[in-house]
């Protein structure tokens, strides 16, 4: 989509700070870190958020999910991490394309405010 700010990082027309891609996705450092660690993951095709998914989508977001697996291997996130996607304005989403952020290396409330 144009105007939208993660399909333009995703296309390389924004510069993120990468920890991963392929062809279906991105995993790239959030420009405004909520722990020690915070990262995003985004699919490469534009879905507003996860209220859009399908079951379509199904082998997608077990591959969103193994990558964030490997990649807080990677980075030692030995005590464990959160993963959260929000959606729409009372979830707090901000950038209408879904992504998950994933969080780590301190240790996290819950419930979350
Ligand atoms: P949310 O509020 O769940 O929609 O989260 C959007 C996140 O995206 C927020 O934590 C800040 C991050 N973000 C916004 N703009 C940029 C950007 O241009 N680059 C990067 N790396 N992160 C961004």
């Amino acid at each position: 989509m144009d105007d939208c700010l993660f399909c333009k990082i995703a296309a390389g027309k924004i510069p993120s700070k990468k920890l991963f891609e392929d062809d279906t996705l991105l995993a790239f450092y959030d420009v405004d870190p909520q722990a020690p660690v915070h990262f995003l993951v985004i699919p490469k095709k534009h879905i507003a958020s996860a209220a859009c998914l399908t079951e379509e989508d199904a082998p997608l977001l077990g591959h969103i999910y193994a990558v964030i697996a490997q990649l807080t291997k990677k980075l030692g996130c030995t005590g464990g991490y959160r993963v959260v996607t929000n959606v729409g304005e009372d979830g707090g989403q901000s950038v209408k394309h879904l992504h998950f952020h994933v969080l780590a290396k301190r240790s996290l409330a819950w419930p979350p405010g």
